[in-house]
């Protein structure tokens, strides 16, 4: 593996103050092995490390940048800002023109608000959902991942798919019985689960596009039967597209698959690589909401003004694009590309992408779900992972992640990535 002694270093030094030494578990390479290269900076397509090595970059801060590091027209919005001053706690007109632009792409959005995350939409979404049904049982699928609130970090009981179990510790029981877990995909379990407590279901959450197991698209029938399900229960569906949204179309999955959810969750792309998360739907249960309503929901940065710069900035920049529709060859090229070198090297390998995100597979497919991804070779994923980074590639540090195109990766970054994967497995 190269040597990189400056990151080892303020590893070390992160150790003794952070767990793990890092602010978010997946950035310690606990899923690929090794040390963490720290960053210094980003442009465009790359970021360089501590030690000056550059990388084509694919993690592109788990999905936000699709313009690229540091987009001139972000950086100088963004410059401009913050000299009238970083945040107010007072409503701006900047709020209401990134919800109309958000409103426009996702017209089932009627109305929104801006949170700082896509846990804190996924976990008001759902609070939302139960204060307006009065039910309490909300249903989501193994290998989603809706953020870290309690009652979404839950697995499957054991036996019966109505008890959840806490998937952390520190998640009360209480808290992870009101979760049922089913299968991605599974369209009959779907239906059997509502066959006999639909009535009982407040919300449906699911990625539209799974991105947290590796990338997983939604089979034909599987959306359009939660939409049929949920409403003949008077459950509400809920499309998580903190990932999925402005990547996999710019109206997101909804708009790719033609199914309306009740509610969306947005995040990632919004905020342009500032802290934005946004949740909204339908009028009749956002106006359920505080101030108008008796759930309760608030955040003392939410809305403000750099964080809606940045994302005012991005849409703007990606409409003139026309992203994320223009990206979707160049994606498909370089999935395609890797899924091919892999197999004329011998490897197994499983190969998806949808919009601007890619995935492989280290297995024999099809891969349609968690228990499908969870028989990947992890160790030759780690592998693979390494030798691309020593050629100069930043693939996600984990096979249940998946990679993110931007504006700024043109052909020249697809060829000379397919070009170090077919060394790298001719190698391995
Ligand atoms: P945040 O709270 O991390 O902003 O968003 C949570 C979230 C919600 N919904 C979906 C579909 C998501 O993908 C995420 C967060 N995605 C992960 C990457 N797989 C963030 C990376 C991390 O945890 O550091």
């Amino acid at each position: 593996m190269t040597a990189r002694p400056k990151s080892e270093a303020l590893y070390q030094a992160a150790l003794k103050r952070i767990p793990g030494g890092v602010n978010s578990p997946v950035r310690a390479f606990r899923g690929v092995g090794g040390t963490p290269f720290f960053v210094d900076r980003g442009k465009g397509s790359r970021i360089w490390d501590a030690d000056g090595n550059a990388y084509i970059d694919y993690v592109l801060s788990w999905g936000p940048l699709i313009l690229g590091h540091a987009h001139p027209r972000v950086v100088e919005a963004l410059r401009e800002a913050a000299g009238r001053g970083t945040s107010y706690g007072a409503p701006t007109e900047l709020e209401t023109t990134l919800a109309e632009l958000a409103a426009e792409a996702y017209p089932s959005m009627e109305m929104l608000r801006f949170v700082n995350s896509g846990t804190e939409a996924a976990m008001s979404a759902i609070r939302l959902a139960r204060g307006f049904t009065g039910r309490d049982a909300v249903v989501k699928f193994e290998g989603c991942y809706h953020g870290h609130a309690d009652g979404l970090l839950v697995k499957a009981g054991s036996g019966s798919a109505t008890l959840g179990v806490p998937d952390s510790a520190g998640v009360p029981g209480d808290c992870a019985r009101n979760t049922v877990t089913l299968h991605y995909n599974d369209t009959a379990g779907v239906e059997d689960l509502f066959s006999w407590m639909g009535e009982k279901v407040a919300a449906v959450i699911v990625e539209p596009v799974a991105g947290n197991m590796g990338l997983v698209p939604p089979r034909p029938g599987f959306l359009e039967a939660l939409r049929r399900e949920t409403g003949r229960a008077g459950a509400l569906l809920i499309f998580d597209e903190v990932m999925s949204g402005f990547r996999v179309a710019w109206g997101g999955a909804q708009a790719r698959y033609g199914v309306r959810p009740d509610l969306t969750t947005l995040g990632k792309v919004i905020g342009g690589g500032l802290p934005v998360g946004a949740f909204g739907g339908r009028r009749d249960i956002m106006e359920r909401l505080a101030p108008l309503g008796p759930v309760y929901q608030a955040g003392t940065l939410s809305g403000n003004p750099l964080a809606m710069t940045a994302g005012i900035e991005t849409l703007r920049v990606m409409k003139e694009e026309n992203l994320p529709e223009a990206l979707e060859g160049r994606t498909a090229r370089l999935a395609e590309g890797m899924l091919g070198a892999a197999r004329a090297a011998g490897v197994p390998a499983w190969g998806a992408h949808c919009g601007t995100m890619f995935c492989l597979f280290f297995r024999e497919g099809p891969v349609y779900n968690f228990a499908d991804a969870k028989g990947s070779d992890t160790k030759a994923y780690g592998r693979f992972f390494h030798a691309m980074l020593g050629r100069g590639v930043a693939l996600a540090p984990s096979q249940f992640e998946v990679g993110f195109l931007s504006w700024a990766h043109q052909d020249a970054e697809v060829e000379a990535t397919l070009d170090a994967a077919r060394k790298v497995f001719a190698s391995l």
